[in-house]
């Protein structure tokens, strides 16, 4: 049987956060009817405003790995966040942290990046224990920030399977979910969570691909209707599949939008079930 949460509607879904990076996410899906999030991995700040202005409209969400540019700068993220409001989207910093709490606190507030600064989403291996999340939401919280667990990942021979992905949903369960909000994952982890009982998360699967199967270095695509319909995610994570695609700024925008009306018609598929 289909996970209950995936047979409502993301707008119904809203009421069942508190946390306001959630439902502001939940919104946008509703309002732009999308479910598509953009990882602009390219390593020009300049570059990547280009592919945002491109693919905004068409997006709830613009991922990205802020130690890549070359150019990174704080006039970059005030133009992103600029962005993010006038084309309605949400920015995930990417930055899968991974430290005792005291160091992420640091990591997520300070240094060259300053990411809680400018970053609604980001995520965290729950490798080092629950003091990860305590660590980031000594930060993230008071701004209104979300947090994602990496459950599982898409590449090939991940450690991230069986009971690690079961602990990763029980230590968001104890943390609770003002800060954490969901999964980066490949399946519908979140397995015994009723929406019933008001216990609502955000499932976000990358490794998304209409053209390729992967990569040569290991990783995996699916399609969208895979994503959404059969493993039940609610956000499909595109990178190359758009941003990478020949034929210049008019060819991404088109893609962008064809993955869009391939994550919304695989959403309405699944609500019909
Ligand atoms: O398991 C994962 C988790 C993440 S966040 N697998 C991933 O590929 N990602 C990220 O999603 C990865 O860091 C990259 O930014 C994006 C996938 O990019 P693509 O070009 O392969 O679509």
């Amino acid at each position: 049987a289909p996970h209950p949460t995936t047979l409502l509607p993301y707008a119904e879904r809203i009421k069942l956060h508190s946390n306001p990076t959630a439902r502001r996410i939940l919104e946008i899906m509703d309002r732009k009817k999308t479910n598509l999030a953009v990882s602009v991995d390219v390593t020009s700040a300049a570059e990547a405003l280009e592919v945002v202005k491109r693919v905004g409209a068409s997006v709830c969400m613009v991922k990205t790995h802020c130690d890549i540019f070359e150019d990174f700068s704080p006039a970059f993220t005030e133009e992103l966040v600029r962005l993010s409001k006038e084309l309605d989207f949400v920015i995930f910093e990417d930055r899968k942290f991974a430290d005792i709490g005291n160091t992420v606190s640091l990591q997520y507030s300070s240094g060259v990046h300053k990411i809680a600064s400018w970053s609604d989403l980001t995520n965290a291996h729950p490798v080092p224990g629950p003091g990860i999340i305590k660590g980031l939401a000594t930060v993230g919280q008071p701004l209104g920030r979300g947090l994602l667990l990496l459950a599982e990942m898409s590449s090939a021979g991940s450690l991230a399977v069986g009971g690690y992905t079961e602990q990763t949903f029980d230590m968001a369960r104890k943390a609770g979910r003002d800060f954490v909000i969901g999964f980066i994952a490949q399946n519908r982890v979140d397995k015994d969570a009723s929406p019933e009982k008001g216990e609502d998360w955000l499932i976000m699967s990358p490794g998304v691909g209409l053209a390729a199967k992967g990569d040569s270095l290991g990783q995996q695509y699916r399609t969208p209707r895979e994503v959404v319909i059969e493993a039940g995610a609610d956000v499909i994570i595109v990178g190359r599949g758009i941003y990478g695609v020949q034929g210049g700024e008019q060819a991404v925008k088109d893609e962008a939008e064809r993955y869009r009306v391939e994550g919304w018609k695989a959403y309405e598929e699944r609500l019909a079930r």
